[in-house]
């Protein structure tokens, strides 16, 4: 798999989807018909809110799990370095990405963090951001932040 962001332009953006796998927008892999790269001022937050999982989708009894739970997808925006473009290996993604970053589980219950959202790091340097999910490691984003 090779990023090609030769395709996409910046787009600016306060936040990005997490919906059918894909990072709305800032998806690399399945990038859609009109691909962006989603943009901020340094200074400013990008918020992922992940809506493969359920608001109410609490864990509650590990024995008898809510059907909300059963049906969320957990995933996370977690650093890789650039260009974050090598196939899915044992090692690879690593999270060795700029900036140190990573959102947890974005999910309600055990063994999420127990939100659907998470905000990037307001201290990050202009420049371009790679990421991927832990939990689904094909799945691979981008964002930019700008002066
Ligand atoms: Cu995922």
């Amino acid at each position: 798999m090779t990023a090609d962001l030769s395709r996409f332009k910046n787009c600016n953006r306060s936040q990005v989807l997490i919906a059918g796998f894909d990072y709305l927008p800032g998806d690399l892999t399945s990038p859609g018909s009109n691909p962006c790269v989603p943009t901020v001022t340094r200074g400013h937050s990008l918020t992922f809110v992940n809506s493969d999982a359920n608001q109410n989708g609490f864990l509650g009894n590990p024995l008898s799990p809510s059907p909300a739970y059963i049906q969320s997808i957990f995933h996370t925006v977690t650093s890789c370095q650039g260009p974050c473009g090598y196939d899915t290996g044992i090692s690879y993604p690593l999270a060795n990405g700029t900036g140190s970053y990573d959102s947890g589980q974005l999910g309600a219950g055990l063994p999420a963090v127990g939100r659907l959202d998470w905000s990037t790091p307001k201290s990050l340097k202009p420049g371009t951001y790679y990421f991927f999910c832990r939990i689904h490691p094909f799945m691979r984003g981008v964002f930019r932040v700008i002066q």
